[in-house]
């Protein structure tokens, strides 16, 4: 066999056994589904605050769900409801902030450092 069919072919290789562990583990989706179009986002999802702003504006999550942000500007943020239910404190620069949402809502938050900085989770 030709040395330049090699690599494709191993990278074909990887590929049907990622695809095989995908359906097995998630076979209620069907194998041809290849899409993350649905309205909740992937169970870890990430908010980064950068340029002083929150990168999801509105982040529909389901119930239980864990949502990180995580502050790559050089200035302190922090992730405060507008009601006041949850409050990060001070995120210093590079740093993260977890919450899990348990209840059902929607959820106002802001930086009160820095009022133009606001963003919502919509927890399902
Ligand atoms: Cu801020």
């Amino acid at each position: 066999m030709k040395k330049q069919y090699l690599i494709p072919l191993l990278i074909m290789g990887a590929l049907v056994i990622t695809l095989a562990i995908r359906c097995s583990k998630g076979s209620s989706y069907g194998s041809s589904t290849n899409n993350n179009s649905n309205n909740t986002s992937s169970n870890t999802p990430t908010v980064t605050m950068q340029n002083m702003s929150f990168s999801v504006a509105s982040l529909t999550v389901k119930a239980g769900t864990t949502v990180t942000w995580t502050n790559n500007d050089n200035v302190t943020h922090t992730v405060t409801a507008d009601d006041n239910s949850f409050n990060s404190g001070d995120i210093t620069a590079g740093h993260s902030y977890t919450k899990t949402f348990s209840v059902q809502g929607t959820f106002p938050y802001h930086c009160i450092y820095h009022s133009m900085m606001k963003a919502t989770v919509i927890v399902n």
